[in-house]
């Protein structure tokens, strides 16, 4: 089915207009090094995020502003302004001073939207640590295993995430120097954990960040792939001159807007939309500490005078399946800009919310890697629904066609012309927010770039007007609620079962999550499968991995696929069990 592109909006009376108005001008005189200046220099010297996103709206005046308005659970609101988070992440960057701790080691977060995240976030960078957050709903071993490869010197959580989480791992992780507790001070604190309140009252108010050279790495963003560990992709404090600059064009923010991304700081839209961009763009961030709930979204989008929200294709579904009513008991007329990321985003979706809240939601597109939106609908653009937009100005991209070795490892690259042609998503290097490696893992890295592209690992077409399109993963890397799923890391937990001999794990078609994950297992000799069994495997994934990757489901199998080579062709399970032909894997690409 295709659907008809809607016209730009001309916005109503008394909204701003779009920052981005005339796409191809923008795109003709965009220049990085002006928005650098826009930007202006840390005082001491070079570049610094915190210095971008909080200090220079103190420098400037303006520190009094609104830059954050925590929601509890509880429904009690706090706004920090940007005096006060600047103050605040001052006084983390001496706690860390007084710890002993060096500029480069890597501070972690394990927490979900808390305010001392933002302030630890902000805080390790002004001291010139390295900063990584951790997914609160990954269960033991991808927290160990990411801490482990990040060396983590200094992790904050809370009592309960750190008993969950961390303590059953702490003995792994010899480099795990600090760690503060948000929610616990005094006597209750566990053995070997400090108290981040403690800490932060006994520290100074007063810090000079130190001359912060742009290249200096400032986040390790950890991302999957299909095989091996996770993947810690790096960035520099740079990349704020893409955040700032793609705040303005694909998000359209205006300084004083409020807006909030519903993104969850575990991941690296919930830093990049959900911290960085935002207070680099003068804004009020909202940041609601609950989980997804409709009802409480409508109340936050009315009561809160959101003008502009991003969210993902998981959420919209699930608003969309609780029906028009629930959002006709509010008002949006102060929201002005809907934008979406993660995932394909369904015409369906795009065109909800024009029904619902009167604007389109506008798809982006990005990764991990790209670290900041790279194709975009914008505001003062007509919208294609069902398309991921065009690029950024600034960015390059393209549709290659991708050469590879015996050992898979691209060679060549050539850009395909004709429209509609499907190919590799590629982009052109160079620009602030691309990642500057993957910790430790130098042939992962070489391994994403050929005839001088930056290689996507997504299959996307272009249309003649220059839109693209997704089309599919290149990979077997799995996209569920958003959120991306290595198989490799689900098999390794299961291969840790005595029962299990081999499993192959895939990513299934599921209406509102975009993928679910199946797993597919071999039992060992003298096992038999049964109900029951499935029930104990998805348990022991769960306790192991966490609620957000551990399958759904499990499938017993006598013999699963192999290649000659003994790897398991999760292809060619994903095909039987759609139904697909087996040997035509490239209709296994094929996406909504
Ligand atoms: C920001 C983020 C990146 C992968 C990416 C692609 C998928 C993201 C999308 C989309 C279709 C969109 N993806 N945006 N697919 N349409 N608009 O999500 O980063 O977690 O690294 O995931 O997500 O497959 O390669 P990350």
């Amino acid at each position: 089915m295709s659907y008809e592109t809607l016209a730009a909006d001309g916005g109503r009376p008394g909204e701003p207009t779009a920052i981005l108005e005339d796409y191809d001008r923008a795109c003709a005189t965009f220049d990085w090094d002006e928005t650098r200046r826009l930007l202006g220099r840390l005082p001491a010297g070079g570049l610094n995020i915190a210095h971008a996103a909080l200090d220079r709206w103190v420098v400037n005046g303006t520190g009094d502003r609104v830059a954050m308005r925590f929601i509890s659970r509880q429904w009690q609101r706090r706004n920090y302004s940007y005096a006060e988070l600047s103050r605040l992440s001052s006084r983390f960057a001496n706690v860390l001073q007084d710890l002993g701790v060096e500029p480069g080691d890597r501070v972690f977060t394990l927490a979900g939207r808390i305010p001392e995240l933002y302030v630890s976030l902000f805080g390790a960078l002004k001291f010139g640590a390295v900063y990584s957050p951790l997914f609160s709903a990954f269960g033991p071993e991808p927290v160990s295993a990411r801490l482990e490869i990040g060396g983590g010197r200094v992790l904050v959580t809370t009592r309960s995430l750190y008993r969950r989480k961390v303590l059953p791992v702490r003995d792994r992780l010899p480099a795990l120097e600090h760690v503060l507790l948000t929610d616990a001070s005094g006597a209750e604190l566990p053995p070997g954990t400090r108290s981040f309140a403690e800490l932060m009252d006994a520290a100074g108010d007063a810090w000079r960040i130190p001359p912060t050279d742009p290249e200096a790495l400032a986040l390790l963003h950890f991302t999957s792939g299909t095989t091996g560990k996770p993947k810690g992709a790096m960035h520099a404090h740079e990349a704020v001159v893409a955040h700032y600059a793609t705040g303005r064009y694909a998000l359209d923010l205006h300084p004083g807007d409020v807006y909030w991304c519903t993104a969850d700081p575990g991941w690296v839209t919930g830093i990049s939309y959900g911290a960085i961009s935002p207070l680099a763009n003068g804004v009020t961030m909202i940041i609601d500490e609950e989980e997804f709930d409709a009802a409480r979204w409508y109340r936050i989008l009315d009561e809160e005078r959101v003008n502009v929200w991003y969210t993902a294709p998981t959420a919209i579904r699930m608003l969309m399946k609780q029906g028009k009513e629930l959002a006709a008991a509010h008002h949006y007329d102060r929201l002005r800009h809907l934008a979406s990321v993660g995932e394909p985003l369904n015409p369906e979706g795009v065109l909800w919310g024009k029904e619902v809240f009167g604007r389109p939601f506008h798809d982006t597109w990005w990764q991990t890697e790209t670290g900041a939106i790279m194709i975009a609908n914008f505001r003062g653009a007509e919208v294609r629904p069902g398309s991921m937009g065009r690029p950024v100005p600034g960015i390059e991209a393209s549709i290659v066609r991708v050469s590879r070795d015996d050992d898979g490892n691209p060679v060549a690259a050539e850009p395909v012309t004709e429209p509609g042609t499907h190919g590799e998503l590629a982009l052109q290097p160079g620009w602030p927010s691309m990642f500057r490696g993957y910790l430790g893992n130098e042939a992962r890295y070489r391994r994403c770039f050929a005839g001088g592209w930056y290689l996507s690992g997504d299959m996307a077409k272009r249309d003649a007007d220059g839109w693209f399109w997704f089309v599919g993963r290149a990979d077997d890397v799995i996209k569920s609620a958003g959120h991306l799923i290595s198989p490799f890391e689900v098999e390794s937990v299961l291969l840790e079962h005595p029962a299990v001999a081999e499993a192959g794990v895939i990513g299934l078609p599921d209406p509102v999550a975009g993928e679910v994950v199946k797993a597919f297992v071999e039992l060992k000799p003298g096992h038999a499968g049964s109900d029951e069994l499935a029930l104990q495997l998805v348990g022991f994934a769960r306790k192991r991995l966490g609620a957000a990757l551990a399958p759904r489901s499990i499938a017993f199998s006598s013999r699963l696929p192999r290649t000659r080579s003994g790897k398991i062709m999760r292809r060619l399970l994903k095909a039987r069990e759609l139904g697909l032909p087996e040997g035509d894997t490239s209709t296994l690409e094929q996406n909504g």
